[in-house]
Protein backbone atom coordinates (compact mmCIF):
# COMPACT_ATOMS: atom_id res chain seq x y z
CA UNK A 1 0.00 0.00 0.00
CA UNK A 2 0.91 3.55 -0.47
CA UNK A 3 0.25 6.59 1.65
CA UNK A 4 0.96 9.82 -0.02
CA UNK A 5 1.88 12.54 2.54
CA UNK A 6 4.17 13.88 4.70
CA UNK A 7 5.09 13.01 8.44
CA UNK A 8 4.76 17.09 9.23
CA UNK A 9 1.34 16.65 8.90
CA UNK A 10 -0.70 15.78 11.62
CA UNK A 11 -3.13 13.55 9.19
CA UNK A 12 -0.71 12.03 7.54
CA UNK A 13 0.88 11.17 11.24
CA UNK A 14 -2.40 9.84 12.93
CA UNK A 15 -3.00 7.55 9.69
CA UNK A 16 1.07 5.55 9.75
CA UNK A 17 0.98 5.59 13.62
CA UNK A 18 -2.53 3.46 13.17
CA UNK A 19 -1.01 1.48 10.59
CA UNK A 20 2.15 0.70 13.00
CA UNK A 21 -0.22 -0.19 15.40
CA UNK A 22 -2.15 -2.53 13.47
CA UNK A 23 1.05 -4.32 12.87
CA UNK A 24 0.75 -2.85 8.90
CA UNK A 25 3.93 -1.02 9.32
CA UNK A 26 5.95 -2.60 6.77
CA UNK A 27 2.86 -3.24 4.17
CA UNK A 28 2.34 0.66 4.05
CA UNK A 29 5.05 2.84 1.99
CA UNK A 30 5.40 6.30 2.73
CA UNK A 31 5.34 8.50 -0.41
CA UNK A 32 6.67 11.94 0.41
CA UNK A 33 4.13 14.24 -1.08
CA UNK A 34 4.19 17.95 0.10
CA UNK A 35 1.65 20.58 -0.38
CA UNK A 36 1.03 24.00 -0.13
CA UNK A 37 -2.24 26.02 -0.04
CA UNK A 38 -1.83 28.22 -2.81
CA UNK A 39 -0.17 25.90 -5.62
CA UNK A 40 -1.83 22.40 -7.00
CA UNK A 41 -0.10 19.03 -6.61
CA UNK A 42 -0.69 17.93 -10.35
CA UNK A 43 0.11 13.72 -8.99
CA UNK A 44 -1.87 14.48 -6.07
CA UNK A 45 -4.88 15.75 -7.70
CA UNK A 46 -4.89 12.84 -10.01
CA UNK A 47 -5.67 10.51 -7.00
CA UNK A 48 -8.33 12.89 -5.24
CA UNK A 49 -9.81 16.20 -6.60
CA UNK A 50 -9.57 17.42 -2.34
CA UNK A 51 -5.77 17.13 -2.85
CA UNK A 52 -4.63 16.80 0.39
CA UNK A 53 -2.68 14.76 2.08
CA UNK A 54 -2.98 11.49 3.84
CA UNK A 55 -3.83 9.85 0.72
CA UNK A 56 -4.21 5.80 0.69
CA UNK A 57 -3.55 4.03 -2.54
CA UNK A 58 -4.24 0.06 -1.59
CA UNK A 59 -2.38 -2.84 -3.11
CA UNK A 60 -5.40 -3.39 -5.66
CA UNK A 61 -5.41 -0.02 -6.68
CA UNK A 62 -7.95 1.62 -4.71
CA UNK A 63 -7.87 5.33 -3.49
CA UNK A 64 -9.27 6.00 -0.15
CA UNK A 65 -8.85 8.80 1.65
CA UNK A 66 -9.51 11.44 4.07
CA UNK A 67 -7.47 10.65 7.28
CA UNK A 68 -10.07 9.25 9.27
CA UNK A 69 -11.14 6.46 6.72
CA UNK A 70 -7.17 5.85 6.08
CA UNK A 71 -7.45 4.80 9.91
CA UNK A 72 -10.55 2.80 9.93
CA UNK A 73 -9.51 1.17 6.32
CA UNK A 74 -6.51 0.03 8.53
CA UNK A 75 -8.29 -0.95 11.36
CA UNK A 76 -10.69 -3.22 9.40
CA UNK A 77 -7.89 -4.63 7.03
CA UNK A 78 -5.75 -6.00 10.30
CA UNK A 79 -8.57 -7.47 11.73
CA UNK A 80 -7.75 -4.64 14.92
CA UNK A 81 -10.67 -4.21 16.99
CA UNK A 82 -9.54 -2.66 19.76
CA UNK A 83 -8.63 1.05 18.11
CA UNK A 84 -11.99 1.16 17.38
CA UNK A 85 -14.05 -0.88 19.43
CA UNK A 86 -17.29 -2.35 18.14
CA UNK A 87 -19.40 -1.85 21.21
CA UNK A 88 -21.64 1.20 20.41
CA UNK A 89 -20.80 3.85 23.54
CA UNK A 90 -17.22 2.92 22.80
CA UNK A 91 -17.24 3.35 19.31
CA UNK A 92 -19.32 6.09 19.62
CA UNK A 93 -17.07 8.27 21.99
CA UNK A 94 -13.89 6.63 20.29
CA UNK A 95 -15.35 8.72 16.96
CA UNK A 96 -16.22 12.02 18.94
CA UNK A 97 -12.69 11.80 20.90
CA UNK A 98 -11.05 11.20 16.71
CA UNK A 99 -13.68 14.40 15.56
CA UNK A 100 -12.32 16.61 18.17
CA UNK A 101 -8.63 15.54 16.78
CA UNK A 102 -9.94 16.31 13.47
CA UNK A 103 -11.14 19.90 13.98
CA UNK A 104 -7.96 20.29 16.52
CA UNK A 105 -5.86 19.27 13.17
CA UNK A 106 -7.83 21.97 11.16
CA UNK A 107 -7.67 24.28 13.05
CA UNK A 108 -3.75 24.42 13.77
CA UNK A 109 -3.18 23.70 10.45
CA UNK A 110 -5.60 27.06 9.46
CA UNK A 111 -3.73 28.60 11.89
CA UNK A 112 -0.24 27.92 10.46
CA UNK A 113 -0.70 29.08 7.06
CA UNK A 114 -2.93 31.91 8.32
CA UNK A 115 0.50 33.21 10.57
CA UNK A 116 3.16 31.73 8.33
CA UNK A 117 1.82 30.85 4.74
CA UNK A 118 -0.22 34.07 4.40
CA UNK A 119 1.54 37.43 3.56
CA UNK A 120 2.08 39.56 6.52
CA UNK A 121 0.14 42.27 4.97
CA UNK A 122 -2.98 40.24 4.53
CA UNK A 123 -3.20 38.31 8.10
CA UNK A 124 -6.93 38.68 9.37
CA UNK A 125 -6.24 38.73 13.23
CA UNK A 126 -9.52 38.40 14.58
CA UNK A 127 -9.53 34.48 12.56
CA UNK A 128 -6.09 34.10 14.42
CA UNK A 129 -7.74 35.31 18.17
CA UNK A 130 -10.50 32.86 16.78
CA UNK A 131 -8.36 29.75 16.14
CA UNK A 132 -5.99 30.38 19.16
CA UNK A 133 -9.30 30.50 21.22
CA UNK A 134 -10.77 27.38 19.59
CA UNK A 135 -7.36 25.20 20.58
CA UNK A 136 -7.71 26.52 24.40
CA UNK A 137 -10.95 25.39 24.22
CA UNK A 138 -10.71 22.07 22.73
CA UNK A 139 -7.52 21.44 25.36
CA UNK A 140 -9.24 22.66 28.36
CA UNK A 141 -12.27 20.04 27.13
CA UNK A 142 -9.66 17.21 26.92
CA UNK A 143 -8.29 18.08 30.08
CA UNK A 144 -11.35 18.29 32.30
CA UNK A 145 -13.68 15.14 30.38
CA UNK A 146 -10.76 13.14 28.63
CA UNK A 147 -7.95 11.86 30.32
CA UNK A 148 -9.34 8.13 31.60
CA UNK A 149 -10.57 8.02 28.20
CA UNK A 150 -7.50 9.16 26.58
CA UNK A 151 -5.54 6.56 28.76
CA UNK A 152 -6.56 3.88 26.16
CA UNK A 153 -4.72 3.36 22.79
CA UNK A 154 -7.79 3.87 20.63
CA UNK A 155 -8.13 5.97 17.22
CA UNK A 156 -9.06 9.11 19.17
CA UNK A 157 -6.05 8.90 21.55
CA UNK A 158 -3.71 8.62 18.30
CA UNK A 159 -5.47 11.39 16.26
CA UNK A 160 -4.91 13.75 19.82
CA UNK A 161 -1.43 12.75 20.31
CA UNK A 162 -0.40 13.35 16.79
CA UNK A 163 -1.94 16.57 16.90
CA UNK A 164 -0.27 17.97 19.87
CA UNK A 165 2.60 16.73 18.09
CA UNK A 166 2.30 19.02 15.37
CA UNK A 167 1.52 22.06 17.73
CA UNK A 168 4.56 21.13 19.38
CA UNK A 169 6.54 21.10 15.78
CA UNK A 170 5.21 24.31 14.92
CA UNK A 171 5.21 25.87 17.86
CA UNK A 172 1.31 27.12 17.61
CA UNK A 173 0.39 27.23 21.52
CA UNK A 174 3.69 27.85 23.49
CA UNK A 175 2.14 28.32 26.79
CA UNK A 176 -0.05 25.22 26.31
CA UNK A 177 1.79 22.66 28.41
CA UNK A 178 2.10 25.32 31.46
CA UNK A 179 -1.97 25.35 31.14
CA UNK A 180 -2.46 21.92 30.71
CA UNK A 181 -0.10 19.90 32.49
CA UNK A 182 -1.85 16.83 32.91
CA UNK A 183 -2.32 16.77 29.30
CA UNK A 184 0.96 17.71 28.22
CA UNK A 185 1.91 14.54 30.92
CA UNK A 186 -0.15 12.38 28.88
CA UNK A 187 1.23 13.70 25.24
CA UNK A 188 5.13 13.02 26.82
CA UNK A 189 4.13 9.28 28.00
CA UNK A 190 2.06 8.61 24.51
CA UNK A 191 5.02 9.70 22.79
CA UNK A 192 6.95 7.41 24.00
CA UNK A 193 5.54 4.40 21.89
CA UNK A 194 7.28 2.86 18.91
CA UNK A 195 5.01 4.13 16.89
CA UNK A 196 5.01 7.72 17.71
CA UNK A 197 8.88 7.99 18.23
CA UNK A 198 9.04 5.84 14.52
CA UNK A 199 6.73 8.67 13.02
CA UNK A 200 8.30 11.85 14.70
CA UNK A 201 8.34 14.91 12.51
CA UNK A 202 11.29 16.93 11.58
CA UNK A 203 11.28 20.71 11.74
N1 LIG B 1 -9.69 16.25 6.41
C1 LIG B 1 -8.35 15.97 5.89
C2 LIG B 1 -7.44 17.14 6.19
C3 LIG B 1 -6.06 16.94 5.59
C4 LIG B 1 -5.27 18.22 5.52
O1 LIG B 1 -5.73 19.31 5.89
N2 LIG B 1 -4.03 18.10 5.04
C5 LIG B 1 -3.20 19.26 4.80
C6 LIG B 1 -1.78 19.02 5.29
S1 LIG B 1 -1.70 18.90 7.06
C7 LIG B 1 -3.12 19.52 3.31
O2 LIG B 1 -3.06 18.60 2.54
N3 LIG B 1 -3.11 20.81 2.90
C8 LIG B 1 -2.97 21.18 1.53
C9 LIG B 1 -3.95 22.21 1.10
O3 LIG B 1 -4.67 22.77 1.98
O4 LIG B 1 -4.03 22.45 -0.09
C10 LIG B 1 -7.85 14.66 6.52
O5 LIG B 1 -8.29 14.35 7.62
O6 LIG B 1 -7.06 13.94 5.90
Amino acid sequence: MKLYGSLNSPFVRMSMVTAMECGLGLKVQLVNTSVNPTEANAALEKLSPIAKIPVLETDHGQVIYDSRVIMEFFCHTSGNKNLLPDEPIKHFRVLTLLAMAQGLGDTTVGLRYETFTRPKEALWPEFVVRQRLRIGAVMSELEAKWMPHLSDLTLGSIGIAAVLGYIELRQLAPDWKTKFPHLAHWQEQFSKRESMAHTAPTP
